[in-house]
């Protein structure tokens, strides 16, 4: 029987949860990145080896890259685009040639992942990620000031949002700025609210077809060198799955995939299916996608969120809010058994709770939400698979 293989994402040596917290937890794979290489550079087979060492001495396994990060001039194809392209090309090989097979990266502009509050109290004394409209209207429009905002947004939505920032103190705009730019866990970017306006106007004539179409041209460069090199790489859907910022999006939905496999269907063009990020969206069928795109999936992040009516949300325990997670689960088993062979999964994000409350923890990745997370999981699989297998 093909059962998930456990992973855990690791921050490297300056991560507070130590590969022994993470062998402790029970995962046996470690999800990394060079985050010490600067965004664009060459990833050389003696730093990747040396980072590989380090994880397989404390008896675990390198299993998936999240992420090489992909240039802003690749997305916007500007600049040094071409040679961006060249380096992400090397570094394929190179990781291919160290035996590591799933690459993770994600195609949004400017922000990688965005939320508003960073410790939202839960009922039960423990903190969660938090998205909360009103709050990142305030910040567009009364905050960052961004030319033309607020013809994205309703009167009403607009007035909430006036009274949400009237009710800040200064404190509170200073951490809501924090929140939203200077970057979250594993986002390669952080900026000062004038380098953000900057960084939002390279956008300023690129649309979703042309984004759409700047991602296209970069997958058809670098999947057949994945392809020769025997790596898969898996894109990370839109988190939040909608535009924000004025930016475009094309990777929130089932369909923006399909279009994506259809313009370029060489096998390494795959997917990371986060059932986090897709799940905002009550459109997305996630049981149904991985499915569908079984055989492109090879990585699968493990998360829950709740929203509401007023597009807000904020990140459940594993087993609540909107997500199945017995649906994609099940789902995610029989796609193991029909492929014959086991999928990375990670517990994606967890709440801050108990000891982790003390201390001071990567938003969203401290130790003991996440082992929770991951222990009941495997519960779920386990559980699943007996009775259905
Ligand atoms: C957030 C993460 C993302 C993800 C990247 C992948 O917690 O899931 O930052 O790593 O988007 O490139």
């Amino acid at each position: 029987m093909y059962l998930c293989e456990q992973t855990w994402r690791w921050y490297g040596p300056n991560d507070p949860v130590t590969l022994s917290d993470i062998r402790q937890a029970g995962a046996t794979g470690i999800v990394n990145a060079l985050h010490h290489i600067p965004n664009g550079e060459v990833w050389s087979t003696e730093e990747i080896l040396k980072r590989k060492k380090l994880i397989e001495e404390a008896g675990l396994r390198w299993s998936v890259v999240e992420s090489v990060p992909v240039h802003e001039h690749i997305k916007t194809q500007t600049g040094n685009f071409q040679k961006y392209i060249d380096n992400y090309k090397e570094s394929l090989r190179n990781l291919g040639k160290c035996d590591i097979r799933v690459i993770t990266y994600n195609f949004m502009p400017v922000l990688d992942w965005t939320r508003t509050n960073l410790a939202f109290p839960m009922p039960d004394g423990s903190r969660a990620l938090r998205f909360e409209r009103a709050a990142f209207i305030a910040f567009d429009l009364f905050i960052l000031k961004r030319p033309g905002a607020e013809k994205d947004y309703s009167p009403a939505e607009i007035n909430k949002a006036k009274t949400r920032y009237e009710e800040m103190n200064e404190e509170d705009k200073i951490l809501l700025t924090r929140n939203m730019i200077a970057g979250l866990p594993g986002s390669e970017e952080s900026f000062t609210v004038e380098q953000f306006q900057e960084a939002l106007d390279r956008y300023n004539n690129i649309d979703a077809d042309r984004l759409r179409a700047n991602l296209i041209y970069f997958l058809k460069e670098i999947t057949p060198v994945a392809d020769e090199a025997g790596v898969k790489l898996v894109i990370h859907p839109d988190d939040p799955p909608y535009p924000i910022l004025g930016l475009p999006r094309i990777l929130s939905t089932e369909d923006d995939f399909k279009k994506l496999i259809e313009a370029v269907p060489n096998p390494s063009n795959g997917l990371c299916l986060c059932t986090g990020s897709f799940g905002v969206r009550g459109d997305n069928d996630l049981a149904g996608m991985m499915e569908r795109f079984g055989d492109r999936i090879h990585f699968v992040h493990l998360r829950s969120t709740k929203r509401d009516d007023e597009g807000n949300f904020y990140e459940a325990n594993h087993l609540e809010g909107d997500v199945d997670m017995y649906g994609v689960m099940k789902s995610l088993l029989l796609l193991q058994q029909r492929r014959k062979c086991s999928i990375a999964m990670r517990p994606d994000h967890g709440h801050q709770m108990i000891d982790d409350l003390k201390k001071k923890t990567n938003p969203g990745y401290s130790c003991i939400g996440r082992l929770k997370g991951l222990a009941e999981l495997r519960g779920l699989e386990m559980g699943i698979a007996k009775s259905i297998l």
